[in-house]
């Protein structure tokens, strides 16, 4: 719970999704980690339940819910299915976001309605083979002809590349500018010269595809383009600063699972004629970790707080992203160790949340870079001098 009071609505959104996650989404998460088989119709029955552009208003097929609600779904999707939630977690924080903020109203329009309703999913394209936390350093090309742009590049470690409906991707519009001279376009799935390229086999979150994108002269009419021609990268980074309190939610929902089953496997397994729940080495990690959890949770709910009152967050989301990610690995680990062998065994949930929490410190931003974010945020505040 957060240090405020969560509203009935809140309430009632987590417990809602709670019963959906743990009732359909928990069932098949192994078989899913098993096969990669993408949860296309999982994510279509949450988009039935409204949990597929839950910010977004209304009168664009959205639930217009705040990002307290939105954070509390997240997490629970997480703890049943990571994989599903990294999906959720970019086609609502990202790419949904991006297109009512900085979308044409034919963009949200034509767009926002098939992305609530989950008939599309949505994707992010910003990193390149050799441009991962320095974006500017980008070499996809986006050039203008006629009333279209004419994109060429590639884009790597694309989250729902192959199935995505529709891709956000940014190009270089103006080589001789840096952050300026990128610009960000919609690209529908299926446009010619939009080419699926190697999907990676990953050690965790094997049931959202990881996928590289090649543009090959691919055209898009001028109107994809999203805001002006410029702002790509800061369409990017607002983009971002959301998506970084959504790995935060991931990181809370999957960190509690990995408790509540490690607490659940001390309360059931005897060694020394005891319930190693009762050894008060064990009860101290329980202690720690329970405590740790909490301390992402009030970040998370920090950043998503100052979100909603529409204050600039940008470095509470690095925060919440930083300190939750990181927590979730330290956690996932000692979950491990309490499950003794059986831990690095199938038949326990926790060896897939171990794998499915490592990339958590890593996309969206690195640990370093969020330290990057951070230290600029508080060396340029001048209260602080
Ligand atoms: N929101 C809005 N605008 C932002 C912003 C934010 N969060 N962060 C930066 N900008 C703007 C700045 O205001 C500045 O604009 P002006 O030129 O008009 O002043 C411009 O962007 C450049 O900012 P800055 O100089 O801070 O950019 P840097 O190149 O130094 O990059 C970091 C800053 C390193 C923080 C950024 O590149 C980053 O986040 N990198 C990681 C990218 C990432 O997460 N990759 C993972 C894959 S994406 S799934």
């Amino acid at each position: 719970m957060p240090f405020f009071k969560l509203t009935d609505e809140q309430l009632m959104i987590q417990s809602m999704v709670r019963e959906f996650s743990r009732k359909v989404l928990a069932a098949t998460a192994a078989e899913r980690d098993k096969t990669k088989e993408f949860p296309a119709g999982n994510l279509k029955q949450m988009g039935d339940l409204g949990l597929m552009g839950m910010m977004i208003p209304p009168e664009y097929g959205g639930e217009g819910a705040d990002t307290i609600s939105y954070v509390l779904a997240l997490s629970e999707v997480a703890y049943s299915c990571a994989s599903t939630a990294v999906v959720m977690s970019v086609h609502n924080s990202i790419v949904c976001e991006s297109i009512l903020k900085f979308g044409s109203e034919a963009q949200k329009q034509k767009y926002l309605p098939q992305l609530t309703d989950a008939d599309i999913i949505g994707a992010f394209a910003l990193t390149e083979p050799h441009a991962g936390s320095d974006p500017v350093a980008q070499m996809t090309t986006a050039e203008k002809k006629g009333d279209r742009y004419v994109i060429n590049g590639s884009k790597r470690f694309i989250t729902s590349g192959k199935n995505c409906g529709l891709v956000i991707v940014t190009a270089k519009t103006d080589e001789s500018k840096k952050h300026k001279g990128i610009s960000a376009f919609i690209v529908e799935q299926g446009t010619p010269g939009l080419i699926v390229g190697n999907i990676e086999d990953k050690m965790g979150l094997r049931a959202s595809d990881t996928t590289d994108l090649i543009f090959e002269n691919c055209e898009v009419p001028a109107e994809n383009m999203l805001g002006n021609e410029g702002d790509g990268f800061k369409i990017a980074m607002t983009g971002l600063d959301g998506g970084r309190i959504g790995i935060a939610a991931q990181s809370v929902g999957v960190a509690q699972a990995a408790l509540d089953h490690a607490v659940k496997y001390a309360k059931g397994r005897d060694q020394f004629g005891h319930k190693i729940s009762k050894f008060q080495g064990l009860r101290w990690y329980i202690a720690e970790m329970a405590t740790e959890i909490e301390a992402a949770r009030q970040l998370m709910f920090s950043a998503a707080a100052m979100k909603d009152r529409k204050e600039k967050y940008t470095m509470q989301a690095s925060m919440a992203k930083l300190f939750a990610s990181e927590m979730v690995n330290r956690i996932t680990g000692k979950c491990l160790q309490i499950h003794g062998g059986y831990g690095v065994t199938k038949d326990y949930p926790i060896e897939r949340l171990y794998r499915d929490a490592r990339v958590f410190t890593i996309y969206e931003g690195t640990s370093e870079i969020q330290k990057v974010v951070i230290s600029n945020g508080i060396l340029k505040d001048k209260r602080k001098m």
